[in-house]
């Protein structure tokens, strides 16, 4: 079977990526100048350009590729689905096959209670959907007025304008005129960042006391939702002290306010367990499933909806009206349900659980006495390396952003892929990682380190 390939050469297929290609989240001047890097193919936990220049990917494509690339199993499923069924809708009673069996099976793999699912194409579209739910379920319980939805500066939740609404983000809310009416955030439970000379307990306290505060300040009666990843992803990797989850399901519970737990990065595996709502004792009333649920190889999302939300949407004379074309695409949810298949078979939670996770964290650790290094910080395989610019007293580089991005730029020389925000190199790779791939993103990432130092020396 020939690969379709239309050029030949890097500079052809730049050449015509600078003429009509607009990229998500770009300077394109910048891109100009630079030329887009063409990745070519992957293997395993590799990726290689179109100058033949292998990279070891340290980010799982965009936080996706749980599985690492080249399974020849999830092709091979999805040629036979296409071959017997490309597509059906779910919209007019009917259904297909690996729509309605992938629902049990993420009914039976998700936190007790979350026992309905309804399919999108991305993460965004997925909240977009549980934000349409939230007002739905208000309406039917006869409290319309509970709206509005609270979320945490630095939040990742999508690029729709309810995703970016949602989302925590200066600079997706400016350009737009966002957030819209009704979106409110408050500080996220980021320790390094926030509370640092506190003890990490309080801070978790405090920073769930601003949640309670906030749904005082509005009124209870008014405040529909709460959502939060439960490791905020690219808003920096943060992992809130163990105090913050329990209070804040406290707060949700005590409020009546319906609680949403953006799995889309901490799913599947990520975090060593199949769902981060398990070890921080999460019990959401939706979940958002998407990235890990394909590892990628295609596009699907999944809204893990609760017990009160389903009886109020299944009651008798309710229609939903809501929905996307390729909600429930039977090849993309045939994917899925080989990705788990093999999740399951490979025993890749338990792996990352109980080994490679924790040689991770033991091995990041070792970058600590390194003077860039103010905290290294992971759980699973999800992780960070923050950059300060001196340890005692802590002082952080300004503007924010620069050395960061300086340090990514070394990675990727060095053939590793990492992604920066602020100053901080986020990692998470496949869930195949040995010990041994573990290791070699050391070396690359202490090169990367002493590189960046010599150069911020000279700023
Ligand atoms: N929720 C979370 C927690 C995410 O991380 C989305 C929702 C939206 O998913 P879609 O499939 O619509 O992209 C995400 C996506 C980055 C980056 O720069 C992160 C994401 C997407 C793009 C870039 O780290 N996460």
């Amino acid at each position: 079977m020939a690969t379709v390939r239309l050029r030949n050469s890097t500079a052809e297929w730049q050449a015509i990526d600078r003429e009509h290609h607009l990229h998500p989240f770009t300077d394109h001047a910048e891109l100009a100048k630079l030329g887009a890097r063409i990745i070519v193919k992957a293997d395993g936990p590799y990726i290689w350009d179109s100058e033949g220049n292998r990279l070891l990917d340290a980010f799982a494509g965009l936080w996706c590729v749980n599985v690492g690339y080249g399974r020849k199993e999830l092709a091979e499923v999805a040629y036979k689905q296409m071959l017997e069924l490309p597509y059906y809708n779910s919209f007019f009673k009917t259904a297909t096959p690996p729509a309605v069996e992938l629902s049990k099976v993420l009914s039976e793999l998700a936190p007790a209670g979350l026992d309905h699912v309804f399919y999108g194409c991305s993460g965004s579209d997925a909240n977009d959907t549980i934000a349409n739910m939230v007002r739905v379920y208000w309406n039917l319980k006869g409290r319309p007025s509970k709206r509005v939805m609270i979320s945490r500066t630095y939040a990742y939740h999508g690029s729709t304008l309810v995703g970016a609404s949602l989302g925590g983000m200066d600079y997706m809310h400016k350009p737009a005129g966002l957030p819209l009416p009704g979106f409110v955030h408050v500080m996220p439970p980021y320790h390094f960042g926030l509370g640092h000379d506190e003890d990490p307990a309080e801070f978790g306290l405090r920073a769930a006391a601003a949640l309670e505060d906030k749904i005082v300040e509005l009124g209870a009666g008014n405040v529909g939702a709460f959502i939060g990843e439960p490791i905020m992803g690219a808003g920096g990797v943060i992992i809130p002290p163990a105090t913050y989850w329990p209070e804040v399901q406290r707060i949700c519970a005590k409020h009546d306010v319906l609680l949403i737990a953006d799995e889309v990065i901490c799913g599947f595996g990520r975090t060593g367990h199949w769902f981060a709502s398990e070890p921080f004792g999460i019990k959401p009333d939706f979940m958002t499933l998407a990235k890990g649920l394909t590892s990628g190889y295609l596009p699907l999302s999944a809204v893990m909806v609760g017990t009160r939300v389903a009886e109020a949407l299944l009651a008798p004379g309710v229609e939903y009206s809501h929905g996307y074309t390729y909600s429930g695409h039977p090849v993309s949810c045939a994917v899925a349900l080989e990705n788990i298949r093999i999740i399951k078979d490979e025993k890749l939670v338990e792996r990352v659980h109980d080994d490679t996770g924790p040689y991770l964290k033991e091995r990041l650790a070792t970058l600590n006495d390194h003077p860039l290094v103010g905290e290294t910080r992971s759980l699973g395989f999800i992780g960070a390396i923050e950059l300060v610019k001196t340890k005692k007293p802590r002082e952080l580089f300004q503007p924010a952003g620069k050395v960061g991005g300086i340090c990514r730029d070394h990675c990727t020389r060095l053939g590793l892929v990492m992604r920066a925000t602020r100053d901080t190199l986020l990692l998470s790779p496949p869930l195949i990682w040995s010990r041994a791939h573990v290791d070699e993103f050391i070396g690359l990432a202490r090169q990367a380190l002493d590189l960046t130092l010599a150069d911020s020396r000279k700023m």
